[in-house]
């Protein structure tokens, strides 16, 4: 008898098939500047289709391990990680993952356009990457840090190399126990040795790839006052000089066992007077110094969200393309088209959140006149960026596990670590509810919410005559979030703002990802190139409008894909 036997999913190549991607970087960089970035995004690609897959599902299958104690009774503390690991920690050096925007000779090609090109390297390499784009996030993070307040740093050097042999990544450990985001209540202190030498004694409970190593710390230095705004960023060596073993009074009490995630070694820590190095003037309240990291840590954030949605899609396509249903196959089938035409319409629109970001980053990381409006332009977008894509991951996930049927739902299938990775996406970092409450923050903040409603406005206005359906609904809800942004940034501490926050901060957030996909469907129109208006039009009918586009996402499913 002959067994069936399911096609396994296939990847194309990420790079070359994502016509998305392709225009974005054509119009981002222009066209010298996306041909100066191909080498390097080839050659990603390349590495995601060879070892890279394998090097994930090694690392997936075999979780990091903790070693409290040697053979003598010695605490070791030692975090044993796989091989797959290692590989992903090596290839993310060469591939400038985190490097690339401090490197000279990348800045001279690309100027500000540095970061839209990590972006697309995040986007290509980080879902193979068994979430070393974790370390990844905050060794960048903890660059930009290191730049803006100790450019000489060696540590900086470090991060920022594209030597596997000499590259580290970094941890960031805010949290504690019995205050989770709330860090106010942080009760880590810093003090002062008699040799001017700093030292933090405290508990931090939730500190990812606690293999790095060095984690920038939050802490309360001596004398300073109660509050989130005093406490101070601390970079702490992880381990003692030229060994393996922890710093001196660093200690691993556990490591999580987490849902998702699972390559990631996370840990609790303990700190008892463990040596640190100041991040700045700790004199100064250091709160807001420490936000230039995280800020850089939720955009990796929304970059491994879009980059995670569209690699599902990508398996979900090869499986569709393959699975026969009712005499044809599932790719042929109206429902399924439907289906996955509205992942292929969030996958894009997620992917336009986060490359705007990056860019806006980029920019405000300059010194030329744009940066300081594109700095606030971030403000909002940052957040917004992080919680929207941070939904429509998990949203996604879990219909790509369900477009898979049984075979979504078998472990060894390497499909439901889909949803496990992507859960914590809307949880690190700030949950959507805390992000809602940064956006109330945000909307308060120097220009507030006028760069993004006029960015909308100008969408909507260029569409009009293109497409006069799509422009009306963006004008429209742009109309409504102005009132409401307004009654909230007059009270935003009110019972009333702070309920409808996540609501406001969706709408915000849909509406932007509307503007970005309208500006970037006109930019192509003038090309020839009418897909982008499609998934704009698409996008903003579904999401915007609450309108039934089923029919259209089956009719025009091969141009959206
Ligand atoms: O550590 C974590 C896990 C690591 C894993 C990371 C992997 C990432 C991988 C991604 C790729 C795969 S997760 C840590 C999660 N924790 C958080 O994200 C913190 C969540 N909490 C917040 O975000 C809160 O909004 C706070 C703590 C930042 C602020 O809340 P507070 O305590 O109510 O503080 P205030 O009073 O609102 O703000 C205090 C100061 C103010 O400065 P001053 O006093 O100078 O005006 C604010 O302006 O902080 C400033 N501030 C900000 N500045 C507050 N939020 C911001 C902001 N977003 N940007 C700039």
């Amino acid at each position: 008898m002959t067994r069936f036997v399911q096609t396994r999913p296939a990847l194309r190549d990420p790079y070359t098939s994502d016509w998305q991607l392709q225009g974005w970087l054509d119009r981002l960089l222009g066209p010298d500047g996306h041909a100066a970035a191909k080498a390097r995004l080839a050659a990603v690609s390349a590495d995601v289709l060879g070892p890279l897959r394998a090097a994930h599902h090694d690392a997936e299958t075999h979780p990091p391990t903790l070693t409290r104690f040697d053979a003598w009774g010695a605490r070791i503390d030692r975090v044993d990680t796989a091989t797959g690991w290692q590989t992903l920690r090596a290839s993310a050096a060469r591939h400038a993952v985190v490097a690339l925007p401090y490197t000279s000779d990348a800045r001279t090609t690309w100027g500000a356009g540095t970061r839209v090109v990590q972006h697309a390297l995040l986007h290509l390499w980080g879902p193979e990457s068994a979430t070393f784009s974790c370390p990844v996030a905050m060794a960048d993070g903890a660059a930009a840090l290191l730049t803006a307040t100790d450019p000489t740093s060696p540590w900086l050097a470090r991060l920022t190399s594209t030597d596997p042999d000499q590259a580290v990544t970094s941890g960031q450990w805010m949290t504690e126990s019995q205050g989770g985001s709330d860090i106010a209540r942080s009760t880590t202190t810093a003090r002062r040795l008699p040799d001017g030498r700093w030292a933090l004694t405290g508990d931090k409970w939730f500190c990812s790839a606690i293999d790095a190593d060095m984690a920038i710390a939050l802490a309360r230095p001596e004398g300073a006052g109660p509050g989130s705004r005093n406490l101070a960023p601390f970079l702490v060596p992880r381990y003692t000089p030229g060994t393996a073993l922890p710093a001196d009074g660093l200690q691993v009490l556990r490591l999580k066992d987490k849902l998702g995630t699972r390559a990631v070694p996370t840990g609790e820590v303990r700190l008892d007077d463990v040596p640190a190095i100041p991040v700045g003037d700790p004199a100064v309240p250091g709160l807001a110094r420490m936000m230039t990291l995280v800020v850089v840590t939720r955009l990796h954030n929304a970059a491994a969200a879009a980059g995670g949605m569209r690699r599902g899609l990508e398996y979900a396509l090869s499986h569709a393309a393959n699975r026969q249903v009712a005499g044809g196959t599932l790719a042929g089938n109206p429902l399924h088209r439907a289906t996955l035409g509205g992942l292929a319409v969030d996958a894009a629109g997620a992917y336009a959140l986060a490359a705007h970001a990056f860019s806006l980053l980029g920019t405000a990381t300059t010194s030329t006149a744009s940066a300081t409006p594109a700095a606030e332009e971030l403000r909002l977008a940052a957040p917004l960026a992080k919680l929207l894509t941070g939904r429509l991951a998990v949203a996604s996930a879990s219909e790509y596990l369900e477009a898979f049927g049984g075979a979504g739902y078998v472990e060894d299938t390497g499909i439901p670590r889909l949803l496990r990775d992507a859960q914590v996406l809307p949880i690190w970092e700030g949950t959507t509810n805390v992000l809602s409450v940064d956006v109330l923050r945000a909307l308060t903040t120097g220009d507030g919410a006028r760069p993004l409603l006029h960015r909308a406005e100008i969408a909507a206005d260029a569409a009009v005559h293109r497409l006069p359906g799509v422009a009306d609904t963006v004008i429209a809800a742009t109309r409504r979030l102005a009132a409401d942004v307004g009654t909230a940034a007059a009270d935003p501490r009110s019972d009333r703002v702070v309920a409808g926050a996540r609501e406001l901060a969706l709408r915000l957030g849909t509406t932007l990802t509307a503007a970005l996909l309208l500006e970037h469907a006109a930019w192509a129109a003038d090309r020839g190139d009418d897909r982008p208006a499609l998934l704009a039009s698409l996008w903003t009918l579904r999401r915007l409008g609450n309108t039934d586009v089923s029919a259209d996402l089956h009719t025009h499913f091969d141009q959206l894909v």
